[in-house]
């Protein structure tokens, strides 16, 4: 990690170890007064400040510019990732799994945006990928690489053969696995278990997801399948370090568009160095709004980029509203409000209410779910993008120095 070294610190440090230990002063621009203050505050070294920089941000915030205290918060975290976590210019997820088994219909399904029939005549008409295929999405100012790696058996054995090629630099592996080709299974296994192998002695530490795809609505899944799938998870928890059996699998169907969004959502989430400082964020936008969800949808990509729910179960159902109201509004190119009504429980009734904004130039949808007649009736674009603004710009512009561009 030269280059990072050289461009961040004043001084020569002989390993990770070493700078993680240094006093904040090394990094580079940073005055002997700033790097006093942050020591008074409890932030010595630069591990200090890299792990413990949320308890104190706002005290450190009355005394110095953010843009400096985040460009240093965004330095040590650099600094003090694994030499295989090292973050590029953006992120690169790999999505990987036998032929056939849905990876490009995921891709696809992700970012349109019309009716639900016209995104299966696209599907229908898709051929098995060839070799590599590669897109890029931005999300939330981040680029995101998707490399699909076409599953025939041919290929299969070059990715294999030339793992270091395909796999370095990558920040999530998605494994993509059909749920109905029971006859496939096996093949799927053998696969999966050839990658990690691989990705293990390259002693690659990425984190992995794996993707239940074709978990449609009418499929019932029998008691054979159910025990090959826990058998994977079983495996994955087992040789995957990063892999957590309780969070890092997704049942994902083409027709439930709330499963795509929401797994990959979460994944980009992940990726992205500031999701702690979103997260928090969110929540406070939302109790500010009095809404139990306020979501913020990247309207190029679709993902949810900043998310805060009250309960679990109304994700999904913000999900689905999200993407039945853009079916009618996608050539709209006015700000527009969007307001429905959902009962849940027989009782409790949250009024959906979706919003055009801006930030920086792109487009952002806000969607929020309140119970509040009041709010909902007299809620106002400029004071939604005001107290968005407010609490979300911070992490914006925090945004840009966490990606560190590194020629
Ligand atoms: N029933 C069902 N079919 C799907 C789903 N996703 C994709 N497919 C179909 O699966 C086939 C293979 O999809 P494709 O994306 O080309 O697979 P890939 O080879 O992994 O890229 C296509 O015919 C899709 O229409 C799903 O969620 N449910
Ligand atoms: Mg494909």
């Amino acid at each position: 990690m030269s280059e990072l070294k050289d461009k961040l610190l004043k001084g020569e440090y002989k390993d990770q170890l070493e700078i993680k230990e240094s006093p904040i002063f090394a990094l580079l621009d940073i005055s002997e007064e700033e790097s006093k203050f942050l020591k008074e505050v409890g932030l010595e070294t630069i591990e200090d400040l890299a792990t413990k920089w949320n308890d104190c941000y706002e005290k450190i915030a009355k005394k110095i510019p953010k843009e400096r205290i985040n460009s240093w918060i965004a330095a040590s975290r650099l600094l003090s990732l694994e030499e295989t976590e090292k973050v590029t210019t953006g992120a690169k997820i790999i999505m990987v799994g036998i032929d056939n088994a849905g990876k490009t219909s995921l891709s696809i399904a992700l970012k349109h945006r019309g009716a639900l029939s016209q995104l299966f005549q696209k599907l229908y008409a898709l051929t098995p990928t060839r070799g590599l295929l590669r897109s890029k999405i931005e999300v939330f100012g981040l680029d995101v690489h998707m490399h699909e790696l076409g599953g025939q058996s041919i290929y299969r054995e070059d990715y294999l053969s030339n793992p270091q090629q395909y796999f370095v630099g990558t920040d999530i592996i998605i494994f993509v696995i059909d749920v109905q080709a029971i006859d496939r299974f096996e093949e799927s296994f053998e696969y999966l278990k050839q990658i990690t192998n691989v990705t293990n002695s390259l002693q690659l530490k990425v984190p992995w997801k794996i993707f239940f795809h074709k978990s449609d609505p009418e499929y019932e899944i029998d008691d054979k399948s159910a025990e090959v799938f826990s058998s994977i998870i079983d495996y994955m928890s087992k040789n995957c370090p990063h892999f957590d059996p309780a969070r890092d699998f997704f049942r994902t169907s083409v027709k439930i568009r709330s499963s795509i969004l929401g797994a990959f959502s979460h994944i980009f989430r992940e990726i992205s160095l500031i999701q702690d400082g979103v997260k928090n964020a969110s929540q406070n936008i939302a109790e500010e709004l009095k809404a139990d969800f306020f979501g913020l949808y990247d309207f190029r990509s679709n993902v949810c980029f900043a998310q805060y729910a009250k309960e679990e179960n109304l994700v999904d159902l913000s999900h689905n509203a999200y993407y039945e109201a853009i079916e009618t509004i996608v050539n709209m190119r006015e700000p527009f409000l969007r307001i429905r009504r959902y009962t849940l429980e027989d009782e409790i009734n949250e009024i959906f209410i979706l919003r055009d904004l801006r930030f920086g130039g792109d487009r952002y949808i806000m969607a929020m779910l309140t119970q509040d007649e009041e709010m909902s009736r007299n809620i106002d674009q400029e004071a939604i993008q005001d107290i968005i603004d407010e609490k979300l710009q911070d992490w914006i512009e925090f945004r840009g120095y966490a990606t560190f561009p590194l020629e």
